[in-house]
C-alpha cells in the first residue's frame, strides 16, 4: 500500500503529497503524516519552502466522516480536538513558507489544513467550503477561527452556517486563496513558494486580525446571522453553534475562540442531529448502489434528449437537461400549449437572472438548448426521451407506442409518471427493457430528487444509465420498485390522509401546518397542497374511481374533492386550503374550510373537538413510518436510508431529524407500534401495524439496525 503522505523534494521545495483515495479524507494516519513531513521539511537543508498538495482528483475533502461515530464521549472529542489544533499550529509555526496547492475540493478539515498553511494557491476549478453544518457539526480544527481572519465575519458566517462550496474565483476575491494558478498546479505552487522563500515571507493566519478588528461591524454581522438562522435553520442547532464559535474568536481572540470551538464541536459531534445527518450523507451515497446492478454495468452516454409534454413538469425537466448542457427537444401536441410551456421556462430563467443567479448570456445559452417541436422529427437522434404527459394510462400507452417507433433501439424511454404502473405502458413501446420511471418532484428544475422506477422488465443498463444521468442533472437518484405512487407518493397519501382526518376531528388547517413547520418541514401538508395543486390529487382519485380502485384502504375525507369541485385548486386559483390575495403567496386562513370540516365531521357522525399538537405530530409521523415499513417489506424501497433520502430531497423533510424512518427509530419502534395499536383501537381498523414494524419491535430492533446500519 502506498504511504498516506509522501515526502519528496523538487527545485529546493519539499513536496508533501496526501494520497488517501478517493477524496484524501483525513483518516487516521493522514494528519500525523502531514505533521511528520512538515517537521521534516523544516529541518531539511535541501528544502527552502514546503508545498502541501493532494494526489488524485482532489485536495483534502475533509475529516473522515466515518470516524465521528467512534467518538464515545466529550472527553475523547475534546482530547482529539486539542491534538489536531496543536498539529495545525505546528504547521503554521514552520519557519519556512508553507504553500497549500488546491485542486478539486478543500472542504471542512481540508480547508482548515489549507488555512494553517501560510499561503493558498488554487486551480480555477477548485472549490472550498466548511460544510460541517450539513453533518450537524461545526468546523473542529480551527476553521471558525482562521476563516474570519482571512475573509471577515460576514463571509465566514455564511460559509460556516450554510455549508456551501465556493469557487476559486470567489475564494480569491474573499482573501481565502492568494493566487489562482492557470497552468500546472504543482509547478505554480513551487514557483510561488520559492518566491516567498526568496523574500523571506511567511504569514500566520491566526495572527491576522485586520478583517475582524471592527468589533461593532462584527457584532452587527453576527446579530444578522442569528436573525437569519431563525428563518432558515428550521430547528437545527449546529449553525447556531458555528456562529457562537466565530463570535468567541472574533470578540475574545484566537485562543479563547479555539477553546470555544473545541467545546461546541464536542456537543455537536455527540448530538442526534449529527448522527442523523451523517447517516443521511452515507444513505445518499448508498442509494447509488443497487443490488443486481453491478458497479461495472455499461451505461449509455446521454448527449441528446427529448421531452414529451411541455406542461409544468415537462418544462422543468427540459430545463434540467439544458442546465446540464444537454440539448433537448420539447414536444407538445398543439402550438398554444407549446408556447405557454416555453414562456414559463423563459420566465423561470429570467427570474434566476434577475436574482443574479444567471447572466443573460447563460439564459440565452440554456434557452438555445431547448428546441420546441410539434412533431417527432429529430427523436431518432435522442439518447433518452422523457414522457411527461397527463396522468392517464391510455394516453401514456399511445405515447410509448409512438416512442417505440420514432426512437433508436438503444434510446432510454423514461416516464415522469408520479403514480401509474409503468409495466402497463412499457410493453406498448415494444422495448420494455429500455423503459424506466424518472419521477421528478415539482418544481422539477429545483427539487433535487429523482425517483428511478424499476419496472418488471427494466434492464440493468437502463438503471445504471439513469443513476449516472441523475448525477449529471445534479439530482439525487434513488431506485424504487413499481407500485401505486412508488415510495414518495404512496407514503404521502397516508401523511395527507391523517391531515384531512385530523381536520375533520377538530384541528384547524393552520394548526396542522404550524405543527409540521415547527417540526422542521418547509411547509405544512395543506400549504404544500396549495402549491402543488389540489386538482392534481383530485384528478388521480377520479381516475382511480373510474377503474374501481382507491389510493388507500379506509376512510377518505371528502373535503379535498369539495374544494376541487369549487374550483379551489390552491395558489394558482387564488384559493385552496387557504385564501391568497391577488399576486401574493401568503396563506390567509379561510373560515369556509372550518364549515367544510364541520360538514364532513357531521357526515362521518363525529363531533369536532380540540386536538393537541402532540396528537397531530404523532398521528402524521406514525402513519408515515408504518407505511414506510410496508414499502420496505414489499421491497419497493431497498433500504430505510433510501426512504429517508427520498423524503429529505423530495419533500424537504428536516434533515437533522434523519427522515421518517430514522425518526421512527429515534422514537423507538415499540413506541411506534404501541401508537399504531392505540389508533387502531380508537380510530378504526384502517390502522394496521405493518408486519415489519411488528417483527422489528418484537426483536427490539430499529429499521436501520435491521438494514445493518446502526
Ligand atoms: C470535517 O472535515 C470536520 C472538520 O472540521 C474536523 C477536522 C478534525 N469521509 O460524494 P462522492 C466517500 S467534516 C469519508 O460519491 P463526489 C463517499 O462516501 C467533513 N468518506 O463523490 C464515497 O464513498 P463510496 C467535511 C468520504 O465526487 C466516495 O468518497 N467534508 C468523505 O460526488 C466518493 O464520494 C465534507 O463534508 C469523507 N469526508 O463528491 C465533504 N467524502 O464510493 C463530504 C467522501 O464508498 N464529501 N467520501 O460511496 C463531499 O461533499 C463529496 O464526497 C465530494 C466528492 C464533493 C468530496
Amino acid at each position: 500500500m502506498p504511504e498516506l503522505v509522501q515526502y519528496t523534494v523538487q527545485d529546493d521545495v519539499a513536496i508533501v503529497t496526501i494520497n488517501n483515495p478517493p477524496v484524501n479524507a483525513l483518516s487516521p494516519g493522514v494528519p500525523e503524516g502531514i505533521d511528520t513531513c512538515v517537521t521534516r521539511a523544516a529541518a531539511d537543508p535541501a528544502a527552502k519552502a514546503v508545498v502541501l498538495i493532494g494526489a488524485g482528483n482532489t485536495f483534502i475533502a475533509g475529516a473522515d466522516i466515518k470516524v465521528f461515530g467512534t467518538i464515545p464521549n466529550r472527553e475523547v472529542s475534546i482530547d482529539r480536538s486539542h491534538r489536531v489544533h496543536a498539529l495545525l499550529r505546528r504547521i503554521e509555526d514552520c519557519p519556512k513558507p508553507v504553500v497549500c496547492a488546491i485542486h478539486g475540493t478543500a472542504l471542512g478539515g481540508g480547508l482548515e489544513f489549507a488555512m494553517a498553511c501560510h499561503y493558498r494557491v488554487a486551480v480555477p476549478g477548485a472549490k472550498v467550503g466548511q460544510p460541517e453544518v450539513l453533518l450537524g457539526i461545526i468546523p473542529g480544527a480551527g476553521g471558525t477561527q482562521r476563516l474570519p481572519r482571512l475573509c471577515g465575519v460576514a463571509t465566514s458566517v455564511e460559509l460556516c452556517t450554510q455549508g456551501q462550496h465556493i469557487g476559486a474565483k470567489r475564494a480569491l476575491a474573499e482573501g481565502i486563496v492568494d493566487r489562482i494558478v492557470d497552468g500546472d498546479l504543482l509547478a505554480g505552487a513551487i514557483a510561488f513558494a520559492r518566491a516567498k522563500a526568496a523574500a523571506g515571507e511567511t504569514r500566520k493566519v491566526r495572527e491576522q486580525d485586520a478583517k475582524i478588528s471592527d468589533h461593532a461591524a462584527a457584532a452587527a454581522a453576527l446579530d444578522a446571522a442569528r436573525a437569519s438562522l431563525e428563518k432558515t435553520a428550521r430547528g437545527a442547532h449546529a449553525p447556531y453553534a458555528a456562529v457562537q464559535a466565530i463570535a468567541a474568536g472574533v470578540l475574545h481572540g484566537f485562543d479563547a475562540g479555539s477553546a470555544r470551538e473545541i467545546d461546541l464541536f464536542a456537543d455537536c459531534v455527540l448530538s442526534a442531529e449529527s448522527r442523523n445527518l451523517i447517516r443521511l450523507f452515507f444513505a445518499e451515497r448508498e442509494a447509488a448502489k443497487v443490488p443486481g446492478v453491478p458497479k461495472d454495468t455499461p451505461t449509455a452516454e446521454i448527449r441528446a434528449a427529448a421531452v414529451v409534454g411541455a406542461g409544468t413538469m415537462g418544462g422543468g425537466i427540459a430545463m434540467n437537461y439544458a442546465n446540464a448542457g444537454i440539448p433537448v427537444l420539447l414536444k407538445e401536441s398543439d402550438r398554444a400549449a407549446l408556447d405557454r410551456g416555453l414562456a414559463t421556462i423563459r420566465r423561470n430563467y429570467d427570474i434566476s437572472a434577475s436574482k443574479g443567479k444567471m447572466t443573460p448570456e447563460q439564459v440565452n445559452r440554456v434557452m438555445s438548448l431547448i428546441r420546441p417541436t410539434l412533431t417527432y422529427d429529430g427523436f431518432d437522434q435522442a439518447d433518452i426521451v422523457v414522457e411527461a404527459v397527463f396522468e392517464n394510462l391510455d394516453l401514456k400507452k399511445s405515447v410509448f407506442a409512438d416512442l417505440g417507433r420514432v426512437t433508436r433501439p438503444d434510446c432510454v424511454l423514461a416516464s415522469n409518471t408520479s403514480t401509474l404502473d409503468i409495466d402497463q405502458f412499457a410493453q406498448s413501446s415494444g422495448r420494455p427493457a429500455n423503459v424506466i420511471g424518472h419521477h421528478f418532484f415539482s418544481p422539477a428544475n429545483v427539487m433535487k430528487l429523482m425517483e428511478i422506477v424499476r419496472g418488471r422488465e427494466t434492464g440493468s443498463q437502463t438503471i445504471a444509465t439513469s443513476l449516472k444521468l441523475a448525477k449529471k442533472l445534479n439530482k439525487v437518484g434513488v431506485v424504487v420498485g413499481n407500485c401505486f405512487g412508488f415510495v414518495a407518493n404512496r407514503m404521502l397519501a397516508y401523511y395527507m390522509r391523517e391531515g384531512y382526518l385530523l381536520l375533520e376531528e377538530g384541528a384547524s388547517v393552520p394548526q396542522i401546518d404550524h405543527v409540521l413547520t415547527g417540526f422542521g418541514m418547509p411547509v405544512g401538508p395543506f400549504g404544500m397542497q396549495d402549491i402543488a395543486g389540489i386538482d392534481v390529487g383530485a384528478r388521480i382519485r377520479q381516475y382511480l374511481r373510474s377503474i374501481g380502485k382507491s389510493r388507500l384502504e379506509g376512510p377518505e375525507s371528502p373535503v379535498p374533492d369539495w374544494l376541487y369541485e369549487m374550483g379551489r385548486y390552491g395558489q394558482k386559483t387564488g384559493a385552496g386550503w387557504y385564501r391568497y390575495e391577488a399576486g401574493s403567496r401568503t396563506p390567509i386562513p379561510d373560515p369556509l374550510i372550518e364549515e367544510l370540516a364541520d360538514k364532513a365531521a357531521h357526515e362521518r357522525g363525529i363531533a369536532r373537538q380540540p386536538v393537541s399538537d402532540d396528537e397531530i405530530l404523532s398521528r402524521i409521523m406514525v402513519a408515515l413510518a408504518n407505511e414506510g415499513a410496508n414499502v420496505l417489506d414489499e421491497h419497493i424501497a431497498i433500504r430505510p436510508g433510501d426512504i429517508d433520502v427520498i423524503y429529505a430531497y423530495g419533500f424537504g423533510y428536516p434533515r437533522h431529524r434523519g427522515g421518517p424512518m430514522a425518526y421512527a427509530d429515534s422514537l423507538g419502534l415499540p413506541h411506534v407500534l404501541a401508537k399504531v395499536n392505540e389508533y387502531r383501537a380508537r380510530l378504526g381498523d384502517h390502522w394496521q401495524p405493518a408486519p415489519l414494524l411488528d417483527r422489528l419491535a418484537a426483536a427490539g430492533k430499529g429499521f436501520y439496525d435491521a438494514a445493518g446500519v446502526a
